[in-house]
């Protein structure tokens, strides 16, 4: 009755870094308590741990913290990795971690100035440039997807949902121009994911944390 405490999941459900650490957290049947944080008003049980201040973070019962959601992806399939999402058919993880930090890096930094040019303003941001720029990785993820429903083989892997978060995002923008733009396999490789059972359940909508002790849990799918 009195285990060890689980590990503190601090999240955000709109952040899509933090839909795809739940995500991976659910498939590996990990459970831990699920702190939904208010981005304007950081709690400071966050901030002690991770003061860089972004979401998501796990923390641990032996105070150690992942605070990249990469890493808790990693961890999540390190505990249990049945359907082998770390080792997809046409991959290594090496492969997958490369595509991952270039959607993390290019393709998020043209998303965000696409979807946001007003934030970007100094850099005199245009968003069709960006929004151009962009489609060079989801050309890129076509080209993966030509001859398999997943980026890396048959089956879905690491890669699949650490990255389709960013699509939506991005498909999100323009919707009209993206379904008639987007390749039909990109878009039913999109859709399949946001109509998916995992990403319903990883969408739940939970209250603030609110520091009152009240606990709230991912359910495992
Ligand atoms: N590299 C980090 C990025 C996380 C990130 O940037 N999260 C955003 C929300 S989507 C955030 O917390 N931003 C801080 C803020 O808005 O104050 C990761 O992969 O976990």
């Amino acid at each position: 009755m009195f285990g060890t405490p689980l590990p503190v999941l601090f999240s955000f459900r709109r952040c899509p870094y933090a839909m795809r650490a739940r995500m991976a957290l659910m498939l590996a049947e990990v459970q831990c308590e699920l702190r939904e944080v208010d981005l304007k008003a950081k709690p400071a049980a966050m901030l002690e741990i991770s003061p860089k201040g972004t979401v998501p973070v796990l923390l641990f019962a032996d105070g150690s913290v992942l605070e990249e959601s990469l890493d808790i992806m990693l961890w999540a399939f390190s505990q249990s990795d049945v359907a082998a999402w770390l080792h997809p058919a046409t991959a290594h993880l090496d492969d997958m971690v490369e595509l991952i930090e270039r959607n993390d890096s290019d393709f998020k930094m043209h998303l965000d100035r696409h979807k946001y040019p007003d934030r970007y303003c100094e850099e005199q941001a245009d968003p069709m440039q960006h929004r151009t720029a962009a489609c060079s990785f989801l050309n890129e993820l076509e080209a993966l997807l030509e001859d398999n429903d997943f980026l890396f083989g048959p089956h879905p892997s690491l890669a699949d949902i650490a990255v389709f978060p960013f699509v939506r995002q991005f498909a999100s923008v323009e919707p009209d121009w993206f379904k008639a733009t987007a390749s039909p396999r990109l878009q039913a490789w999109l859709s399949g994911w946001v109509d998916a059972d995992l990403f319903t359940a990883a969408m739940h909508k939970h209250p603030v944390w609110k520091n009152d002790g009240e606990l709230r849990f991912l359910i495992s799918r």
